[in-house]
């Protein structure tokens, strides 16, 4: 399986009750290698940009507001199969829904203040890193060095 990129937040609600350290031990002990990790805080209109693929949905506006409210940590995770592993071990949207075990089973409040992000596919993770990070934060390793 390839090497690849993903981009992870773990979102204001999740910050906010002082569990970036529980997820990003979590990460960790996946085995899932951090290459670039930062603490930023979205604009409105930066929630809008980061999420335009859900314009037209209802929650939009909620979403926007909620993921701008307080501090977010944002990190690049690299490693086989990544973008598949994150989304299984984050469980799926809604935390009532999400398996035993899972990030938003764990820690999940509600289906809008689910914790964490991770991208869905190689080409949103692409776009989705670029959004945060410039190459000189992101430290990878050589591509093809096994
Ligand atoms: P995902 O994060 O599991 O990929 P998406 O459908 O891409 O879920 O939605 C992006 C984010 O929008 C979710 O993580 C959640 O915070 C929020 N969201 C999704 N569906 C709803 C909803 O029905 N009500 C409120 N917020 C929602
Ligand atoms: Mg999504």
């Amino acid at each position: 399986m390839a090497v690849e990129q993903t981009l992870t937040i773990i979102k204001p609600d999740a910050v906010a009750r002082g569990l970036m350290g529980k997820v990003l031990e979590t990460l960790e002990m996946e085995g899932m290698k951090i290459v670039g990790m930062k603490m930023v805080q979205l604009t409105k209109r930066g929630a809008e940009g980061f999420y335009q693929v859900h314009r037209l949905q209802p929650f939009f506006d909620s979403l926007t507001t909620y993921m701008s409210s307080g501090p977010v940590m944002v990190a690049v995770l690299e490693g086989e199969g990544i973008i598949e592993r994150l989304r299984r071990l984050m469980g799926v949207t809604d935390p009532q829904k999400a398996a035993p075990g899972t990030l938003r089973h764990r820690y999940g409040i509600s289906v809008q203040e689910n914790v964490i992000h991770g991208s869905d596919s190689p080409e949103t993770a692409q776009w989705e890193i670029g959004y945060f990070f410039s190459q000189m934060e992101i430290h990878s390793r050589p591509v093809n060095s096994g």
